[in-house]
């Protein structure tokens, strides 16, 4: 008897002539197919062809077209029906057997079956942009891979990169109050500048209605401009 291991997975066992797998239930006359040399090795009924899909010569019942790609059957060595293995083709999510990663549209073969792609699973598929993030999953950071602007949590995408300067680029981009300020910069916006929130601007007060940012004051609640604590302290009213 001779073993022959035709990868990690799945173990084929040459018997003789009988090319088997070696473990679990037959999947389909189709899929494991006889080994032979010439017709006299094979069964009655039986000739011995090329078939593109398995180990070279295999015996093929008499008038049986070998497996191909296109055939809308899984046959040879395909992973599912005409995808995996020598198909061009990855396989959908589910699909049995895969022996590699390449087998699977999602990258990630597990236990033999191709499994969805996921936000977390270390490899760049599904709708991602880049290695669990973009698409479907969380936003890149800068320095990620995107398609699209909607890829980045800087929001900016630029010649495939989640743009890592967008806060010194003069434009009022990513999620910026006002040009290169605010948001998720570092650079806090001026006076009258504009805003969304408190944070956004160097006083911590932004305009309720107007949304920009107020000069601070010793009297707008907030501690802002040299205060010691809230409207007190520095220029305004020494504290009690
Ligand atoms: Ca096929
Ligand atoms: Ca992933
Ligand atoms: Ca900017
Ligand atoms: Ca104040």
């Amino acid at each position: 008897m001779t073993s022959l291991n035709i990868n990690a997975n799945v173990l084929w066992v040459l018997l003789g002539s009988t090319l088997v797998v070696g473990c679990g239930d037959p999947i389909d006359l189709d899929v494991h197919r006889f080994a032979c040399e010439t017709t006299v090795d094979c069964a009655a009924g039986f000739t011995c062809e090329a078939d593109p899909l398995s180990l070279g010569m295999v015996c093929l019942p008499v008038g049986a077209t070998p497996a191909t790609c296109d055939d809308g059957r899984q046959n040879g060595l395909e992973a599912g029906t005409d995808c995996g293995s020598i198909c061009s083709v990855p396989c959908a999510s589910g699909t049995i057997i895969c022996a590699s990663a390449a087998d699977c549209e999602s990258g990630i073969c597990r236990d033999q079956t191709c499994i969805p792609a996921g936000c977390n699973d270390d490899v760049k598929n599904g709708t991602e942009s880049d290695v669990d993030c973009g698409g479907s999953c969380d936003p890149c950071g800068d320095g990620g891979t995107c398609g699209s602007n909607a890829d980045c949590d800087s929001a900016l995408c630029t010649g495939g990169f989640c743009d890592n300067d967008s806060c010194f680029d003069n434009i009022q981009n990513a999620n910026e109050s006002d040009v290169d300020c605010g948001g998720r910069c570092n650079e806090d916006c001026a006076d009258f500048k504009m805003c969304a929130k408190g944070q956004d601007c160097e006083s911590r007060v932004c305009h309720p209605d107007e949304f920009v940012c107020v000069p601070a004051s010793c009297d707008d609640g907030v501690r802002n401009a040299g205060e010691t604590d809230i409207d007190c302290g520095g220029p305004c009213e020494p504290c009690e």
